[in-house]
């Protein structure tokens, strides 16, 4: 079956009423892939989300979707039950497959599922100004309030151990002694650069194991570029890309979006020198963040915050790191040598957090309990 055909029966799987017209690849993220399906639905035209959730990457399809399912249905009726208006565009909202499913196996046994488009709204790479960056701290903060009383069962663990510092130092490491790609000797630098720092990939472990900061269910990957502002507005409408939620530390979350939005340099940025943390966008991240999580927040998590911003540069750039020496079989690449670009640019980033340490604490302790 040519693409086509392909997409065609992927959008007719699902429960969407109308007639498609043609579906359009959308090149974003580096794990799924993901369409755009246009319908016409009674005479107007309706676009929707279609996304082939990669298997290698999501062992259990399934349980991600289980794990979806649940948090955005929990959100939309937190949003009901507060009456906010546009909830449409506010929550993601999964279509089901015409089996009432969340999502459809195709005839090569890949997984699908389809969501709503919001309309009038985009995301960005890097954040221009503090204000932005509060905004969507603020989203990412609202979330993790909105999922803090998430009832039934504990999430599914999608990925084990994803956001295991410790887990991913080993990973790095065990890439480094298989060198399967013959890479080990352009990266000698960046090896030892993790290895220096193993003494921090135990810290927020044993700080749970001792019952002092709270397993919680968390968002996994709040990279800036999954917040959906207003094309209209500028205000910020929700968060997306749901996939990695699961239990874990919100601090994890808050470090994920300082990797990404305390600094104008992009994720991969070539010129290391650009690679720097800004004050003034990081104070906007903690004070919206901190806003958006409310007192559901324990002062113990609070003071890992920007420990949480060190620690997450390195441990992601310690993943892209392993993918490079792996032979990039994970990350999407777009270009020879992107995962140790990536690496690089990371580890950049997480000797400035290291370099401000004191200065950034500084700045979250001033922010007030209640900022
Ligand atoms: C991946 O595909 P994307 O861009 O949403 C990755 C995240 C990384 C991120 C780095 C499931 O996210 O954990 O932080 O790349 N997702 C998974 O850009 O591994
Ligand atoms: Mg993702």
């Amino acid at each position: 079956m040519d693409a086509n055909g392909r997409q065609r029966a992927v959008a007719e799987a699902f429960a969407i009423p109308g007639r498609w017209i043609a579906s359009e690849p959308l090149r974003t993220g580096w794990i799924n892939e993901t369409w755009i399906a246009h319908f016409d639905v009674a005479g107007r035209p309706r676009r929707y989300v279609q996304q082939r959730i990669n298997a290698h990457v999501f062992r259990e399809p399934w349980r991600v979707m289980e794990n979806v399912a649940r948090v955005t249905a929990h959100v939309l009726g937190v949003l009901e039950r507060a009456g906010t208006p546009e909830r449409d565009r506010r929550a993601l909202r999964l279509v089901p497959a015409r089996d009432g499913t969340p999502c459809w196996m195709d005839a090569a046994g890949e997984i699908w599922r389809t969501w709503h488009y919001v309309e009038g709204a985009s995301s960005r790479d890097v954040v221009t100004t503090p204000a932005e960056a509060a905004a969507a701290a603020e989203a990412f903060g609202r979330f993790q309030s909105q999922v803090s009383d998430l009832p039934g069962p504990r999430l599914h663990e999608t990925i084990p151990h994803f956001q295991d510092a410790r887990a991913r130092f080993e990973q790095l490491r065990e890439a480094a002694r298989g060198d399967a790609a013959g890479r080990l000797g352009d990266c000698r630098p960046e090896l030892a650069f993790a290895e220096a720092r193993e003494a921090i990939v135990d810290r927020l472990n044993q700080l749970a194991a001792a019952g002092r900061i709270p397993e919680r269910v968390t968002h996994g990957d709040t990279k800036i570029n999954n917040v959906l502002f207003d094309d209209a507005t500028g205000d910020v409408l929700c968060v997306i890309d749901l996939d990695t939620v699961m239990p874990g530390f919100a601090v994890y979350d808050f470090g994920d979006l300082a990797r990404t939005a305390a600094t104008r340099a992009a994720e991969d940025e070539r010129d290391l020198s650009r690679v720097q943390v800004e004050t003034d966008l990081f104070e906007a991240l903690a004070a919206g963040w901190l806003r958006g999580a409310g007192d559901r927040l324990q002062p113990a998590e609070r003071a890992e915050l920007v420990f949480a911003a060190r620690l997450l540069p390195l441990m992601i750039g310690m993943r892209f790191l392993a993918d490079h020496l792996a032979g990039d079989r994970y990350f999407r690449c777009d270009r020879p040598a992107h995962n140790l670009d990536r690496a690089r640019a990371q580890f950049a980033l997480a000797a400035d957090f290291e370099r401000r340490g004191g200065e950034l604490d500084e700045r979250v302790g001033a922010l007030g309990s209640h900022s």
